[in-house]
């Protein structure tokens, strides 16, 4: 076998060589990554060195338990592997206590509410519709069956881009009349600062606990560039494949005085053995997120989306909350033209190589299957190279698409272009091309 393990060429046509199947289908999938534009917003393109432990020997491995009390013998190793994924993350978020073990931001959620209420409590979080998560209390969530959620939202959309911010009045006037054991701040649709103090004043006030569900910004407040609700909420809860372009994963912060409860809320409290190759790859994640380049990444991360805002306004989209100061923007798309669904916007862009997702906006008319929104995200297409001047060509290209989105000449001619630009960013230089 040529070359390197952490090379994405080594993995896909050599090690898969005698499945044939699976290794055409990742084949297929490298060369959708690279010949299509990423913008969804919850996606990025990990190292050669994420995917490279993500694919070790450790996905052998059964370690029940923590570091130095395991249920299974042969731990030496994951004990080390885990240590140092735990001490990089309290590292890299100036935190007491990690739990790098969630297989999933919905689990940590989860293993969150394990530890600090009781089901039946009463949580006040944001509504899904409004920029929230699922794990927030939707009906359809076990998190909404197994607690109380009262809801809040954000302010009216303002000509001027001033409202859809989350309406900190009406989280003071929830706690105070549902008096909630626990407030939740963090959303998947939000593109303003989240601030965390006045979220903790408005906790305090009312008695209440304070979760931080940091999935979305973990990157950007990991490089300093957005506020830190390390040490100020008291569980913070984040996932390790978005803006932090780690593996696909879940890990939790907490102070020292409640490290127990939490780690007891994810083992044995709701799952079994953790996924030592994922943890693995958090580790290399949380140490490749402390270098000087990732700072770097973030503040271009954060360029990239205003850039992007700033075109589509000028193409004719209206961005709620008026642009970004993150990673995404949440576009409605009623102004550009009123008969477009957000369903109907993804599918054309699929058709023309731009991958996003359809989103709700505040106060969709339209329902969530269809929706009036895109959202769209600049974390992985940052990763491979492009800079604000390119995200005024993908603005255009965008728009076109949507357009002329009965034209199939037309999707095929922003296709084209859509690769022409795609290629000159491969994320992956050293793979194959075999496809
Ligand atoms: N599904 C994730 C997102 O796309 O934001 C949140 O869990």
């Amino acid at each position: 076998m040529a070359g390197r393990l952490s090379d994405p060429e080594v993995m896909l046509a050599g090690v898969l060589e005698e499945d044939d199947e699976i290794r055409a289908l990742l084949v297929d999938e490298l060369h959708r990554q690279r010949s299509t534009l990423q913008l969804i917003a919850s996606e990025n393109f990990t190292s050669p060195a994420v995917l490279a432990a993500t694919a070790s020997v450790l996905t052998n491995k059964y370690s029940e338990g923590y570091p130095g009390r395991r249920y299974y013998g042969g731990n030496a190793v994951a004990d080390e592997v885990e240590d140092l994924a735990r001490q990089r993350a309290r590292q890299l978020f100036g935190s007491e206590h990690a739990n790098v073990q969630p297989h999933s931001g919905a689990s940590a959620n989860l293993a969150a509410y394990l530890a600090l209420v009781e089901p039946g409590d009463t949580i006040c979080a944001m509504r899904l519709d409004q920029g929230g998560h699922l794990t927030h209390g939707s009906p359809v969530s076990i998190t909404g069956k197994l607690y109380r959620f009262v809801a809040y939202g954000v302010t009216p959309a303002a000509p001027d881009g001033s409202g859809e911010r989350i309406d900190l009045d009406q989280v003071r006037d929830i706690a105070r009349r549902e008096r909630p054991k626990l407030i939740v701040a963090g959303t998947t649709a939000y593109s303003r600062t989240i601030e965390p103090e006045p979220f903790r004043a408005i906790a305090d006030e009312v008695g209440a606990k304070f979760m931080f569900d940091c999935a979305h910004p973990a990157g950007l407040v990991a490089a300093g560039v957005h506020p830190s609700p390390v040490g100020v909420a008291d569980v913070v809860t984040f996932t390790t494949h978005k803006t932090l372009r780690g593996p696909r994963g879940g890990a939790l912060l907490t102070s020292a005085e409640n490290a127990r409860l939490v780690d007891g809320a994810v083992f044995p409290g709701l799952q079994g053995g953790p996924l030592d190759h994922v943890i693995a790859a958090k580790a290399v994640a949380f140490r490749e997120a402390m270098q000087p380049s990732f700072k770097s990444y973030a503040r271009r991360v954060v360029a990239n989306a205003q850039a992007l805002a700033g075109a589509l306004t000028g193409e004719g989209f209206r961005l709620v909350a008026g642009g970004t100061d993150n990673h995404l923007l949440l576009v409605d798309l009623r102004d550009f033209d009123p008969e477009l669904s957000g369903k109907v916007a993804q599918e054309t862009l699929d058709r023309a190589g731009i991958t996003c997702n359809r989103n709700q906006i505040p106060n969709d008319p339209r329902p969530p299957f269809v929706t009036s929104g895109l959202r769209l995200g600049t974390a992985a297409e940052t990763t491979a190279g492009m800079g604000e001047a390119d995200m005024a060509v993908v603005a255009g290209l965008l728009a076109t698409a949507l357009r002329r989105r009965d034209d199939d000449a037309a999707l095929r001619a922003v296709r084209a272009e859509v690769r022409e630009l795609r290629e000159q960013f491969d994320p992956y230089p050293g793979a194959g091309r075999e496809s």
